[in-house]
């Protein structure tokens, strides 16, 4: 079994970082663990009035712990991180912690609809890029991708981000439809993204957590891809008819058993 390590925070309430990449990593059959960044009573896109409480000293402790256990990760996936030293940190983690021939994703949580979310700016963003820097895959949306590279066009910012980590992803973004992005065969390739209008809260989440779980699995980059976009699709059709307020995030429960059989141990 593989062991993965999910770095997040725990919204409690708003389902997106670890309430939503622990059942996903879990579904496609890894043992997760989970290195919480921060505790909130809700995440920071829509609510007003949720607390905040950063966890960088515990993330030092939990970690010295950990290296007593001798415990290494197959796969790290890093999302939301609360400060500028936490992503220093999680460098450190990565050094300590991931297997010589293990995998490390950063979902560079910055923002959404070309805003930063709460807390966040530029400085934050040139931080989080060299954090990508690191990585074997990086999942921005369009508005990260913007972010990360400076660049406002959707293919020169994604030329940016393939010189900074192998595999970027450009996991959304518009221009007559929706799309994705993803490196194969040396250049650029944009896949059709079947997406309903608006936006979908938690959806990044769902994305990072589903690839992450893929990739555990040793699928091949365009298959995970493929996989992960029909989880979100169907996730996004299902909270559409079920979820008025769309930032109680995805519905994507009932659709997990795809991860499921798609990882059903064979006998
Ligand atoms: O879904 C990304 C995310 C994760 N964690 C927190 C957030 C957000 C986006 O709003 O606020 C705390």
């Amino acid at each position: 079994m593989k062991r993965i390590l999910a770095i997040n925070d725990i919204s409690c309430v708003g389902k997106c970082s670890l309430t939503v990449a622990l059942p996903i990593l879990s579904a496609c059959g890894a043992t997760v663990d989970i290195l919480p960044t921060a505790l909130l009573s809700t995440h920071t896109g829509g609510f007003t009035g949720y607390t905040f409480l950063p966890l960088d000293e515990e993330m030092k402790k939990i970690c010295d712990h950990w290296e007593t256990l001798g415990l290494r990760y197959d796969l790290i996936v890093s999302g939301y991180l609360g400060s500028r030293s936490q992503i220093e940190f999680v460098k450190e983690v990565r050094r300590r912690f991931l297997k010589e021939d293990g995998v490390f994703i950063v979902d560079p949580v910055l923002g959404e609809n070309f805003k930063y979310y709460s807390g966040f700016d530029e400085r934050f963003a040139a931080d989080m890029g060299t954090l990508c820097a690191l990585a074997d895959y990086i999942l921005p949306n369009e508005t990260e991708a913007r972010f990360l590279t400076g660049e406002k066009e959707v293919s020169r910012a994604f030329e940016k981000l393939t010189a900074l980590c192998p595999h970027p992803v450009i996991t959304s973004a518009e221009e007559d439809g929706a799309f994705f992005l993803c490196y194969e065969d040396g250049g650029e390739r944009r896949m059709p993204l079947k997406k309903l209008e608006g936006s979908f809260h938690g959806a990044g989440d769902v994305f990072a957590s589903a690839f992450a779980g893929c990739i555990a699995n040793g699928m091949p980059q365009k298959d995970a891809l493929a996989l992960t976009a029909e989880l979100c699709y169907r996730a996004i059709v299902r909270t559409a008819r079920e979820v008025p307020d769309r930032k109680y995030g995805m519905n994507y429960e009932r659709e997990l058993y795809l991860l499921t059989d798609a990882f059903k141990e064979k006998n």
